[in-house]
């Protein structure tokens, strides 16, 4: 399968720059806020409605596409045959309803299992990131710089508060041996971080829609991103991600199995 990455690009940024409007009208009108599977875990009339709005474009353009979001649209896929998008419609929905700052839009695309094309929206900067493995990372029209391979002991270290606070898997530890700890609260703006440099490297319990469009970017400038054992993602499954630039991915995979 074979896809216009030109027309993709063009079409992402297209789409993007019409849920950021969408969603900074919307927020001049109170949100209504509801919570999933506890406290923590909200959804608003935004999130549901930047939802419809990607799939209903998405699909104008490629009918064929499968579309997998985190706020439901049809039943979840099971595979990534064919040409699949993974779209988080707002990541980061504490900060959105507590901060009205620090949240994402996210795109991930995947031709038959394989990335082709991420995009990270910081929609409070209106900075967008995008990226693959034949596409160069660039942030809005500006083509980025490779970030640093830094080692642990010289870079920031984005990670899940949870796990920082419980020590899970020696995050703590970890976050200690790096010049410090980041708890950024949204999945997306860690990568976006990571891809700027200003970070080098991010770990969280993620769902699909958290890291589709990170490792997408992150084939553009050489981010490893794996499971605590070092084993390749299964995309379609929730868990612990580790990603980061290689030489502290490889000293953190070194503490984690200690
Ligand atoms: P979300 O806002 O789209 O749910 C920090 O909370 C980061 O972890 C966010 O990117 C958030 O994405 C994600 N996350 C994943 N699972 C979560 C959960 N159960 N509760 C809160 N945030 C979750
Ligand atoms: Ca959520
Ligand atoms: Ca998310
Ligand atoms: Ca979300």
């Amino acid at each position: 399968m074979k896809i216009d990455l030109a027309q993709l690009d063009l079409n992402i940024r297209q789409w993007l720059a019409a849920s950021r409007q969408q969603i900074l009208l919307a927020m001049q009108s109170p949100l209504t806020v509801n919570t999933k599977s506890s406290r923590k875990d909200l959804v608003t009339n935004v999130d549901r409605m930047n939802q419809q709005f990607l799939v209903t474009q998405i699909l104008a353009a490629y009918p064929d596409a499968h579309i997998e979001g985190e706020e439901g649209h049809e039943a979840k896929i099971d595979r990534l045959k064919g040409l699949v998008f993974i779209i988080d419609p707002i990541d980061g929905t504490m900060n959105f309803v507590k901060q009205k700052a620090n949240f994402a839009v996210m795109i991930g695309v995947y031709c038959d299992g394989t990335p082709v094309y991420g995009a990270i929206l910081d929609v409070w900067r209106n900075e967008l990131i995008v990226g693959g493995p034949d596409v160069p990372l660039m942030m809005n029209d500006q083509r980025l710089n490779q970030p640093e391979d830094a080692p642990l002991a010289d870079g920031l270290l984005g990670v899940n508060g949870p796990m920082l606070i419980n020590n899970r898997l020696h995050v703590a530890e970890i976050a200690l041996a790096s010049s410090g700890p980041r708890l950024l609260g949204s999945a997306g703006i860690e990568f976006k971080s990571v891809a700027l440099g200003q970070q080098v490297g991010y770990i969280s319990y993620l769902q699909p829609w958290d890291v589709a469009a990170g490792v997408a970017i992150g084939a553009a400038f050489g981010l490893k991103v794996t499971r605590p054992n070092g084993d390749a993602l299964a995309l379609l499954e929730p868990g612990v991600v580790v990603a980061a630039m290689p030489q502290a991915h490889a000293q953190i995979m070194e503490m984690m199995n200690a």
